[in-house]
């Protein structure tokens, strides 16, 4: 086993970060990569991780000679490129802007469901926007709509960024939104997240309740 050359700017219960380490997992690189405990939220300041990334957002990944990469899609596609097995991210043609773009619209559903979570957790009572709440709830329903009726069959053929994308973006909505019921109104959803969910990288990266 090498010696750890990357630091991962880490937290289990982020979406973002379960990206990354899935891809770690399935493309056996974990050994690389030393896990840095972080915490991040509009509200509270992490000197450390705003030098690595000044828009304080995790996960953030120090490379060997101390550059950082941050935001997880181009640490994704980083890490992709470090491996000697099939890229988990089609190199060119129509395969790879449609993946990403799936992967996109997975990071859409992610983005919506982090802020519904810090206008929930974070804002206080009186400040908080109900109509606001509902337009990024809005686009997560639109979203795994797409998903539901257009996406299966692409999501069921190959457990790459776009997979690993919406597998933890529905991670993230079981731990965030377990009142949801999405599986009721996606069901060929719930039945591929349900066999993914088996795979060992999504079981060694499930959030802590
Ligand atoms: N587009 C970014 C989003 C990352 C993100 O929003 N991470 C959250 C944690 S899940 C964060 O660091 N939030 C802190 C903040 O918004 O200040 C990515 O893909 O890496």
């Amino acid at each position: 086993m090498s010696s750890p050359s990357m630091t991962l700017s880490h937290s289990p219960t982020s979406p973002f970060v379960r990206k990354v380490m899935v891809l770690l997992h399935e493309t056996g690189q974990l050994d690389r990569v030393t896990l840095q405990p972080t915490q991040a939220t509009p509200t509270t300041s992490d000197a450390e991780l705003n030098r690595r990334n000044p828009a304080g957002k995790i996960p953030a990944l120090r490379l060997a000679d101390g550059n950082v990469l941050h935001d997880s899609r181009v640490i994704l596609d980083y890490l992709d490129q470090q491996h000697v097995g099939d890229p988990l991210i089609p190199l060119q043609g129509p395969a790879r802007w449609r993946r990403l773009t799936l992967a996109s619209l997975a990071d859409a559903i992610l983005d919506a469901a982090v802020l519904i979570r810090y206008e929930s957790f974070l804002r206080p009572p009186d400040k908080r926007w109900e109509q606001w709440q509902q337009g990024q709830q809005a686009k997560i329903e639109r979203a795994l709509q797409q998903f539901e009726n257009e996406a299966i069959a692409e999501l069921a053929c190959h457990f790459d960024i776009a997979a690993i994308s919406v597998a933890c973006a529905l991670g993230y909505l079981d731990l965030r939104q377990p009142e949801s019921n999405w599986r009721q109104r996606y069901p060929q959803l719930a039945d591929w997240y349900a066999e993914v969910s088996q795979r060992p990288s999504m079981q060694a990266t499930q959030p802590p309740a």
